[in-house]
């Protein structure tokens, strides 16, 4: 988890102990629902996942999320054990059997069991499960205040070393940047690649409002093709921005107008300040306010429907 959640009660069962998990075709209580020590995913962190989020009984975006993992998955020759219909299918009778139309969804594919060499052959069958539990929200702070950010000593892994557009199971590059940031007393981690140009943050793609346009680093620089960041740049170029997905370097962050954050669990997050410059007194500014209330207008459009409760 990139910035730090608070678990909003209320749906669903309190005590998680009820939870029920989707594990390799079949519904588990949360304390059967376990994965074996040679299973690869732990071993070598060899899978993907992804993390979904539900509102009001709508999957946003579940058939884009499903595509990335299957994207994922393929480039790793890591075959999932359900079709995307099927998978649907298994998130949906998931969340069902918790009640939640609010949900987190957490979903993954691991290589399976093998042995103890890395050798992805000697794993027959690749894991698959279903999380769903009760959404986290950041604190409301993050979204009247803003956000501190710093750019951390870690680079972003090299596109030809592990590409970051791959969500994978492997994700110390961003845990050792958040463990910067942490200590360093700041809010989240800027990554920078190998170049210096600014790539993303440890679980959020990054936006800078400058003159009117709208700027965001191109996949290949380094990042994770977020959904959430597909969504705002739609929705910009909708109400008229010049959305640019250029390579910019942290001069170009601090000098900017706006700066702001797009992710699942977050949405859309101001920031105030990088590396002790401030940015934007007046957080959230009113490009980056406008942008918050649109994307909240797309949530109940753009979606898989389901109905949790009866
Ligand atoms: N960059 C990275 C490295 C991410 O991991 C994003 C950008 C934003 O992508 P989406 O598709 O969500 O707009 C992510 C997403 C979690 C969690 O529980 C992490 C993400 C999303 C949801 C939950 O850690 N990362």
């Amino acid at each position: 988890m990139a910035l730090t959640p608070f678990i909003k009660g209320g749906e669903g069962d309190l005590n998680t102990m009820g939870l029920k998990i989707y594990l390799n075709g079949k519904l588990v209580d949360r304390d059967k629902a376990v994965v074996s020590v040679f299973d690869h995913g732990l071993l070598y962190g060899d899978g993907v996942f992804e993390g979904i989020r539900s509102y009001d009984g709508i999957i946003f975006k579940l058939k884009e999320h499903i595509e990335r993992l299957f994207q994922s998955a393929h480039t790793l020759m890591l075959e999932i054990p359900l079709s995307k219909k099927e998978l649907e299918r298994a998130v949906v009778e998931t969340l069902k059997a918790n009640r939640l139309e609010n949900s987190y969804i957490r979903l993954v594919v691991t290589r399976g069991e093998g042995d103890l060499g890395l050798d992805p052959r000697k794993c027959r069958k690749a894991c698959l499960f279903i999380i769903t539990d009760k959404i986290m929200l950041y604190p409301k702070d993050y979204y009247e205040k803003g956000l501190k950010l710093i750019t951390v000593p870690t680079v972003r892994n090299h596109p030809e070393a592990l590409n970051p557009q791959l969500k994978t199971l492997n994700y110390l590059n961003n845990i050792l940047a958040k463990i910067e940031a942490n200590n360093s007393g700041f809010d989240e981690a800027i990554l920078l690649n190998a170049q210096g140009y600014v790539t993303e943050c440890t679980g959020e793609n990054i936006f800078f409002i400058k003159n009117g346009a709208l700027w965001t680093p191109p996949p290949y620089v380094g990042i994770l093709r977020g959904i959430t960041r597909e969504v705002v740049m739609r929705i910009a170029r909708r109400l008229g921005f010049t959305v640019l997905e250029e390579p910019f370097t942290r001069h170009e962050l601090y000098t900017a107008d706006e700066v702001f954050l797009t992710g699942t669990a977050a949405e859309i997050v101001p920031v105030s300040m990088i590396d002790n410059r401030l940015i934007d007194e007046n957080c959230p500014g009113k490009l980056t306010a406008r942008l918050m209330a649109e994307f909240k207008k797309t949530i109940p459009r753009e979606g898989v429907r389901y109905k949790a409760k009866g």
